[in-house]
């Protein structure tokens, strides 16, 4: 059986060319070209305005994860906080299967719930709120008729402000609450869980399940997670 690989956490920007680059090598790598399958869980792009914005940047990273899934790869994307605004325009552009917000998967054998991440976190109530909030599908679907410039605005401002209030926010609210995780674990009957946002790297093994937390990437760093027959381990890119 052929491994399958987990990423999240890009954060994938104009403004970091070199993290583009990490991320084009590990889709033209041969661990990921030998791939069953690759899952994006959430935060590939630094943050997302609607499908309808065709930059360089998301035509190129469309066709790269596209190139991937032509080769017989079947690649999945989870929505993260930054990017939940990704539709089934792009993910078809890219040749992507969209996933709901929660998945399990047979995991050669083993029950894994995959998810972004953020639901996790309730203690951080504010964000919570908000994230409630910008998932109403009627201010989602105003938002999107609003003109991208307008778009880009606001969405600016809404990173000055969540960027301003993480710098006051306990880093304790900012993790995963573990009770509320770990009954997450035993409704969706999983006995792994793999899940990105904190961007907190380490595998977990905890209150009866594991815990795999995927980290971001950042100054020449890919956080890679790889599960195959043998377990789930991090590889670095070079060994990609
Ligand atoms: O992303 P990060 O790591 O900085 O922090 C997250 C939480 N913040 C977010 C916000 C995203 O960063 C921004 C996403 C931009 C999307 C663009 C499209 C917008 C579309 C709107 C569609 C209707 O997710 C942060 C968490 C942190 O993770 C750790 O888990 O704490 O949560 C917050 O910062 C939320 C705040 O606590 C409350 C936010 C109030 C926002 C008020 C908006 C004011 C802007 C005014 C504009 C009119
Ligand atoms: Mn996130």
């Amino acid at each position: 059986m052929k491994p399958v690989y987990f990423i999240s956490d890009l954060h994938l920007s104009e403004e970091s060319p070199e993290l583009t680059g990490l991320f084009v090598r590990f889709l033209n790598s041969s661990s990921a070209a030998s791939a069953q399958s690759v899952f994006i869980l959430g935060d590939l792009f630094d943050f997302w305005i609607g499908d309808d914005e065709v930059s360089e940047l998301n035509t190129l990273v469309a066709r790269e994860i596209r190139k991937l899934s032509d080769k017989g790869v079947a690649v999945f994307f989870v929505r993260g906080n930054r990017d939940f605004l990704i539709g089934q325009d792009f993910c078809r552009r890219a040749g992507m299967t969209l996933l709901p917000d929660y998945s399990v998967l047979d995991l050669f054998g083993s029950n894994t719930l995959i998810c972004h991440g953020d639901t996790l976190c309730t203690d951080d109530k504010a964000y919570q709120r908000f994230r409630r909030v910008v998932h109403w599908n009627w201010l989602q679907k105003l938002f999107l008729m609003l003109p991208l410039r307008r778009r880009t605005r606001l969405a600016a401002k809404i990173r000055r402000v969540s960027k301003m209030g993480k710098q006051v926010k306990p880093a304790d609210i900012m993790d995963v609450n573990a009770s509320f995780t770990a009954q997450q674990v035993r409704a969706f009957n999983a006995e792994r869980l793999i899940h990105g946002h904190t961007h907190r790297e380490h595998i977990h093994h905890e209150n009866g399940f594991t815990r795999i937390v995927l980290g971001d990437w950042h100054d020449n760093y890919a956080s890679i997670l790889r599960a195959d027959k043998h377990g789930a381990v991090f590889v670095p890119l070079e060994k990609c």
